[in-house]
């Protein structure tokens, strides 16, 4: 089976996304740690790596229909952050845009009546659904907590909790939230 170059190209895009989604995040855990909230720390190291497992999963997937995976350049991302805060819902907004770039490429594999290709997105599509709806209860205990600066530690410590049933429900092939 070949894949067409188009889709190819695309998927390669994709690559870079989900390559800076995990450099991203790691510069937030590594942002925390400094800050000692070593929960957040955690959970953003995990995120990370998640996002690194889903590049890896196209170079795979590409090379198995014939194509050829780019290894990306990855842009720099920031690495100063105002609040823990503000990085959460910035994991979020980033998540919503991979989700429609997901989306865009489901468009073009059906465009190109490429079965496989939609076949193999829609772990992404349901990876997506359950990222979101993750952050989404990451910012609403935020926003229950507080945002003094003494809710720190609360949300550190729930921050921690999150990433840990992440954890478990990774192994029990279960989710998160
Ligand atoms: Fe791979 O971007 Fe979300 O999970």
């Amino acid at each position: 089976m070949m894949i067409s170059k188009k889709m190819e190209a695309a998927l390669n895009q994709q690559i870079e996304f989900e390559g800076y989604a995990s450099f991203f995040y790691l510069s937030m855990a590594t942002w925390c740690d400094h800050k000692g909230l070593h929960g957040c720390s955690n959970f953003l190291n995990r995120q990370s790596e998640e996002e690194r497992m889903h590049m890896l999963k196209i170079f795979q997937y590409l090379s198995d229909v014939d194509g050829f995976a780019e290894t990306p350049g990855i842009k720099e991302p920031p690495r100063q952050f105002d609040s823990v805060q503000g990085i959460f819902k910035q994991v979020y907004e980033h998540e919503q845009k991979v989700t429609q770039s997901i989306n865009k490429l489901i468009t073009l594999a059906n465009k190109e009546n490429d079965y496989a290709t939609q076949t193999f997105l829609q772990w992404y599509v349901n990876e997506q659904r359950e990222e979101e709806a993750l952050m989404r209860t990451v910012l609403d205990r935020i926003r229950l907590i507080g945002d003094g600066p003494q809710c720190l530690y609360f949300i550190d410590k729930e921050i921690e909790a999150l990433n840990k049933a992440a954890v478990a429900a990774e192994t029990t092939g279960g989710k998160a939230a």
